[in-house]
């Protein structure tokens, strides 16, 4: 990552901590140009939110010279608190865990069946969110950065014949070629050395679940990763502060990760055109009848209280707000009348890219290790499988003692789609997701666990997951679609029927991608950004 991170990243950083330390920038009189209307404040282009697309939006439109605002609705996580750190451990979770909660939600709720994982927090705008829709919940990141901040920081590139059936609209070759070795290098990805996984305790939980795979005639692969994995090798040797070997990922990592706001967002802040603002919930969209749009922005504090409502013009409209949030966005839009013209396809092509979580039960000679990483670098291939494709990751579970338990995440090829709703009431959009629509998922992963299982003489885990079940299929870490390519929009993200506006994130992708999808995310972006900078419509 060294040769990634220039100075200009290092002189971003700087400036997204001061930028972003203010808070709330007002964009008045010192910004407005000649030409610019006058009657609300104004910026050329405002990206919102800041997770993956919007990183990219941000870089490329800072480089070409666009001053552009980006509005995200969490806050920046470079402060620590009164325990030195930024980010709490997943294991001692605190107000900083979760978006204003109570008690915290965490996808693995229980232990032995004991309710031993969750803890009551104060309501603060924490770095983690999960925003249930009643048989699907949506794990997200909140904050400079988005997902970036709370993702285990897997890396892979989907395999191309399916990003050619997902994508039929999209040149693989130059995806391939030019997007994605371009994503991956802003990104920072980077390989685990093979010798010091195949020596080191902290991951002989993968090696353990890769045994068993072999043992089933089933084929592994090293799975890259933005963590910096000889940051993490100096963990282990004592040399580096500990972030992956400490427990911390899913409420952020203090130290090795590459999330956004050391890579893109900084480089971003770098150029000197883009700002970020954060506290900055965009509610609504109007076209200006001068040209280009208005937004209706809401400024909240810590305490979740809105503090200030405003208006903000552009002329170019970026929407990075992740499935959920950029769908909302333009579904609320278009049922209220402000953006009657955007198309029948905004809500619809929803997947949780075949997400299921499950767990086994190992003998009691296959030890994990009480110590574990908490960066996934390993997973079990079974795409090729025609009838059940199955991608799953070897999943860690750091609860610093020996549990004999072997967890992963699959990614299934589940063809299933839900759809959101516009509901007045409450002024959001709904996710209609009925829970059989997950059958086919727990179906693939089943078949696939079940010949581990049978191979191996071992069982799944029923304690972990609520219900006695086997397998958690009721929530996803991989939000996508809701504004589908090619269909909300046209085949570069542009929005159909308005001008200037423009959807660059996971929303894009219809709903399935056969492994984990923030380097797709940010491979298209760039190969959209890249379009609509040459010709922005
Ligand atoms: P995203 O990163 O979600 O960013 C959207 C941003 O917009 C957020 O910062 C929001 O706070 C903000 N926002 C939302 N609404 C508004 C609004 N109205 N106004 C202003 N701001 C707003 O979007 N993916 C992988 O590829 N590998 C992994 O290992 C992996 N692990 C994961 C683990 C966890 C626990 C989670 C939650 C996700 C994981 N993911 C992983 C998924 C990945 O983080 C996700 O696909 C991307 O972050 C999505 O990128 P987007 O640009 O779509």
């Amino acid at each position: 990552m060294a040769s990634n991170l220039t100075r200009r990243h290092i002189l971003g950083l700087g400036a997204l901590s001061t930028a972003a330390a203010l808070g709330f920038t007002r964009i008045g009189a010192a910004s407005a140009a000649a030409a610019e209307p006058a009657a609300v404040p104004y910026a050329p282009a405002v990206v919102v939110g800041s997770g993956y697309g919007s990183a990219v939006a941000a870089l490329r439109l800072g480089q070409a010279g666009v001053r552009t605002v980006v509005l995200e609705m969490g806050r920046l996580w470079d402060t620590p608190g009164p325990d030195g750190k930024v980010f709490p451990s997943t294991s001692a979770p605190d107000h900083r865990s979760m978006w204003f909660r109570t008690r915290t939600e965490a996808p693995l709720a229980q232990f032995l069946w004991l309710d031993v994982v969750n803890r009551d927090i104060n309501p603060y705008p924490g770095v983690l969110d999960r925003v249930n829709h009643g048989a699907m919940s949506v794990y997200v990141g909140r904050g400079v950065g988005g997902g970036s901040l709370v993702n285990g920081g897997m890396a892979p590139t989907p395999r191309r014949s399916y990003f050619t059936e997902v994508f039929p609209g999209v040149d693989a070759g130059e995806m391939y070629g030019t997007y994605y070795p371009r994503a991956r290098a802003m990104l920072g990805v980077n390989d685990i050395d093979p010798a010091w996984f195949e020596s080191t305790e902290w991951y002989r939980f993968a090696r353990i679940s890769r045994k068993h795979a072999h043992n089933t005639g089933l084929k592994t692969v090293f799975v890259p990763n933005v963590y910096d994995f000889g940051h993490m090798k100096r963990e282990a040797a004592g040399t580096a502060p500990r972030s992956a070997l400490a427990g911390e990922v899913i409420y952020g990592n203090n130290h090795g990760k590459r999330s956004l706001d050391k890579t893109y967002l900084a480089a971003a802040v770098g150029t000197g055109n883009v700002t970020i603002e954060t506290m900055q919930r965009v509610v609504g969209v109007r076209p200006d009848p001068a040209g280009g749009y208005v937004l209706t922005v809401r400024t909240s504090d810590v305490t979740g209280k809105v503090t200030q409502v405003r208006e903000l013009g552009c002329r170019q409209l970026f929407l990075g707000a992740g499935s959920l949030g950029t769908t909302e966005i333009l579904l609320r839009a278009r049922e209220t009348g402000a953006l009657p013209a955007l198309s029948e396809q905004v809500g619809r092509g929803w997947g949780p890219n075949g997400n299921v979580m499950t767990a086994r039960a190992n003998h009691l000679w296959d030890t994990v290790g009480a110590r574990q990483a908490t960066m996934p670098a390993l997973g079990i291939d079974d795409w090729d499988n025609a009838a059940n494709p199955v991608f799953a990751e070897i999943a860690p579970l750091p609860m610093g003692l020996e549990h004999w338990i072997s967890m992963y995440l699959a990614i299934t090829r589940n063809r299933e789609r839900g759809y959101f709703t516009y509901d007045a009431a409450t002024d959001s959009a709904r996710l209609n997701w009925r829970r059989e629509q997950n059958t086919p998922a727990v179906d693939a992963a089943k078949n696939l666990f079940d010949r581990i299982n049978r191979r191996n003489f071992t069982i799944y885990r029923y304690d972990l997951f609520g219900g006695n079940r086997a397998f958690a299929d009721d929530f996803t870490y991989h939000p996508l679609g809701g504004c589908v390519l090619g269909d909300a929009t046209d085949t570069y993200g542009r929005v159909k029927g308005y001008q200037g506006l423009y959807v660059v994130d996971g929303s894009l992708v219809p709903g399935s991608l056969g492994v984990n999808p923030f380097v797709t995310i940010t491979a298209l972006a760039e190969r959209n950004m890249e379009r609509v900078l040459a010709d922005p419509r």
